[in-house]
C-alpha cells in the first residue's frame, strides 16, 4: 500500500518567546534575540532573549523563594500529584503544537517529535503516583530506649541544564521526578531548542504549579550556562550534554558550593549480534539503533560488534535497511530520519566519515550528505575494516554514523565492548539465554537492551556507568536523586543521665 504522505509547511513568521520566572512570562525588552532557524527549511522558525546574568539571579532568587517558603514542598503528596497529572493532560492537549516546535527547532520527523510528546505526557501522569509513594524508611529494632526514622527531604533549588538532541524528552525525563521531590527548578535550554521547553512553563503554571517553582531562562551555555553551573544558591545541577562540558560542571561544583550533580554524558554504546539472533530483526534493531534521531542520541548504538561468521552478511543486511529508510523532510509524516540539528554538528559528523577512511576503514554505504535544496542531511553510514584504535570506533560521532567490528568467542565480544571510556547503554541480539545473561551481567552500561534496543517507559532509570556519568533520572530513582536522607533518632522515655 502506498504510504500517505502528508505535509506540514514551517511558519511564515517566527514565533516570539519570552522566557518564563515566576509564574509568568518576561518579555524580551531591549534584550539582544536569539534566532532559530529551522535545519531543515533554513527559515527563522522561533526567537528567544538572551538572557543576562541578572535575569539567571532574578530566576535563582524566584525558585529559592518558592522552595524555601514552602509553597511547593509543603504540599502533601495529593496536591503535588494533581499538578503533574493536569499537567499530563496538558501536554496531551498541545501535543501537536509542541511536536511542530520541536521538529522545527531539532530537525527530527513530526511523527516521532509527536510520539515523543506523549511520552513526556505519560512521565508526568506516571511522576504523580511517585510524589504520593515517596517515603522513608524505620529503624523499629534500636532497644526500648530508642527509635530511629531515615526521611527523604527534597534537595531544593534544582538548575536544569539540557541540549538539543530531545529537547521535551530530556526535559521531562527530569522535571515530573524533580517536582514530585518537592524540589523547584530553573532551567536552561540548549539555546537552539529553546521553545518547548518554555511551552512547558505555560503548561506547568495553567496545571496550578505554584508561581518561582519553574523558572526557564534562555541563552548562550558560555554565559547563563556557566553562572547557573557556579551559582551559590542553587542546590543541585543537573546536566545532559557533552563530556567536556560535564568536566566544567564538576569544576564549578567544586569551586562554588559543593552542589549535588547528576550527569548524564556522552555514549559509545555497543550492539552485540550473535549467529544465534533472529537476524533479521536483528538488523532492524541496529538500523534503528543507529538511524533514530539521526543518530543524535547519547544511547545509539554505534558500535556493532558481530560474530564473524555472519557478519559479512549481517552487514548486507543492515545496509539493505539503510537503503530503504526515508530520509527527508522533517515536516513530512512519512519520514523517518530528519536533518542534523546544527550545522556545527552536520561539519562534526562529517569531518569524523573522512577521518574514518583517512585511517583506513572502508566505507560500506552511505557517507554523503542528501542535497535537498536546503537544511543538513547525512544519509546513514556504515564501515568496515574498522580496527579499535580508529576515532571513529572510539569518539562519540552524534550521527547516524555504524562501526561494525567482527568477534570469535563471547569473552572477545564483551572485552570489545568494554573497550571504551563510556557506560552508558548496550544491546545484545541472542535466542541463546546463557549468552544473554553473560553478556548483560559484564558488559559496563547503565541501560541494557536483550533483542531490542532504544526502549523504555518511566518505570526505568537512565543514567551511565564510567564516564557516561552521575547518577539516575527517571523511576522512583529519579525521584530520589533529588532527595536527601536525613536520620532521625528519637529517644523514648527518661534519658540516662551522662552528668550523674
Ligand atoms: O553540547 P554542550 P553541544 C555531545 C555530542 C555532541 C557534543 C557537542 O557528542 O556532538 O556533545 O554538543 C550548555 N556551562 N552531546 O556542543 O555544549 C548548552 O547551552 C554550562 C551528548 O551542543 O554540552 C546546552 O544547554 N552550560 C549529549 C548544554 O550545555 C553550558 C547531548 C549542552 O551543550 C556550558 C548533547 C557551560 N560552560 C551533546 N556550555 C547527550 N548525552 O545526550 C554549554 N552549555
Amino acid at each position: 500500500m502506498d504510504q500517505i504522505s502528508t505535509r506540514l509547511s514551517p511558519p511564515e513568521a517566527p514565533r516570539e518567546f519570552g522566557f518564563f520566572m515566576n509564574g509568568a512570562w518576561v518579555p524580551a525588552g531591549d534584550r539582544e534575540l536569539f534566532d532559530r532557524q529551522s535545519p531543515a527549511h533554513g527559515v527563522p522558525v522561533t526567537r528567544v532573549p538572551k538572557c543576562t546574568v541578572e535575569d539567571l539571579d532574578a530566576a535563582v532568587d524566584a525558585a529559592r523563594r518558592a522552595f524555601d517558603d514552602r509553597r511547593w514542598s509543603g504540599l502533601n503528596g495529593q496536591a503535588r500529584a494533581a499538578v503533574l497529572l493536569r499537567t499530563g493532560a496538558l501536554i496531551r492537549e498541545r501535543a501537536d503544537e509542541i511536536a511542530y516546535f520541536e521538529t522545527l527547532e531539532n530537525g527530527k520527523p513530526i511523527s516521532q517529535a509527536r510520539a515523543e510528546v506523549l511520552g513526556c505526557a505519560d512521565m508526568f501522569e506516571y511522576a504523580s503516583g511517585l510524589a504520593r509513594s515517596l517515603h522513608g524508611d524505620s529503624f523499629n529494632n534500636l532497644g526500648d530506649g530508642l527509635f530511629g526514622l531515615v526521611t527523604r527531604e527534597p534537595v531544593g533549588v534544582v538548575g536544569l541544564i539540557t541540549p538539543w538532541n530531545f529537547p521535551f524528552l530530556i526535559l521531562c525525563e527530569r522535571v515530573p521526578y524533580i517536582l514530585a521531590s518537592g524540589c523547584t527548578i530553573v532551567a536552561k535550554p540548549s539555546e537552539v531548542t529553546s521553545a518547548t521547553t518554555l511551552i512547558l512553563a505555560e503548561i506547568l503554571s495553567d496545571a496550578g504549579l505554584p508561581d518561582g517553582c519553574m523558572n526557564v531562562v534562555t541563552g548562550a551555555g558560555s554565559s547563563i550556562g556557566q553562572a547557573l553551573i557556579e551559582h551559590p544558591r542553587v542546590d543541585m545541577l543537573s546536566f545532559t550534554g557533552s563530556t567536556a562540558v560535564g568536566r566544567r560542571v564538576v569544576e564549578a561544583a567544586g569551586k562554588s558550593n559543593f552542589k549535588k550533580l547528576g550527569l548524564e554524558l556522552g555514549g559509545k554504546n555497543p550492539q552485540i549480534v550473535f549467529a544465534d539472533a533472529d537476524l533479521e530483526d536483528a538488523a532492524d534493531g541496529v538500523a534503528f539503533g543507529i538511524g533514530f534521531n539521526t543518530g543524535q542520541c547519547c544511547v545509539s548504538g554505534s558500535r556493532l560488534i558481530v560474530e564473524r561468521s555472519v557478519a559479512d552478511d549481517f552487514a548486507r543486511m543492515v545496509q539493505a535497511k539503510f537503503d530503504k529508510v526515508r530520509v527527508g523532510d522533517p515536516l513530512d509524516e512519512a519520514t523517518q530520519i530528519g536533518a542534523i540539528t546544527t550545522e556545527a554538528q552536520n561539519a562534526t559528523i562529517m569531518s569524523y566519515i573522512e577521518r574514518g577512511q583517512a585511517e583506513g576503514a572502508r566505507l560500506i554505504c552511505g557517507g554523503a550528505q542528501l542535497d535537498m535544496g536546503r537544511g543538513q542531511f547525512i544519509v546513514p553510514t556504515l564501515f568496515g575494516d574498522v580496527t579499535r584504535d580508529m576515532s571513529i570506533a572510539r569518539e562519540e560521532i552524534f550521527g547516524p554514523v555504524l562501526t561494525i567490528m567482527p568477534f570469535d568467542t563471547i569473552e572477545e565480544a564483551i572485552e570489545i565492548a568494554n573497550d571504551t571510556d563510556y557506560g552508558l547503554a548496550a544491546s545484545v541480539w541472542t535466542k541463546n539465554i546463557d549468552k544473554a545473561l553473560t553478556v548483560t551481567r559484564q558488559v559496563q552500561a547503565g541501560r541494557f537492551w536483550v533483542n531490542t534496543t532504544l526502549a523504555g517507559g518511566p518505570e526505568l532509570p537512565l543514567g551511565g556507568f564510567r564516564q557516561s556519568g552521575w547518577g539516575r533520572e527517571a523511576g522512583i530513582y529519579g525521584v530520589e536523586e533529588y532527595t536527601q536522607v536525613k536520620s532521625v533518632h528519637i529517644e523514648i522515655g527518661k534519658r540516662d543521665h551522662w552528668v550523674k
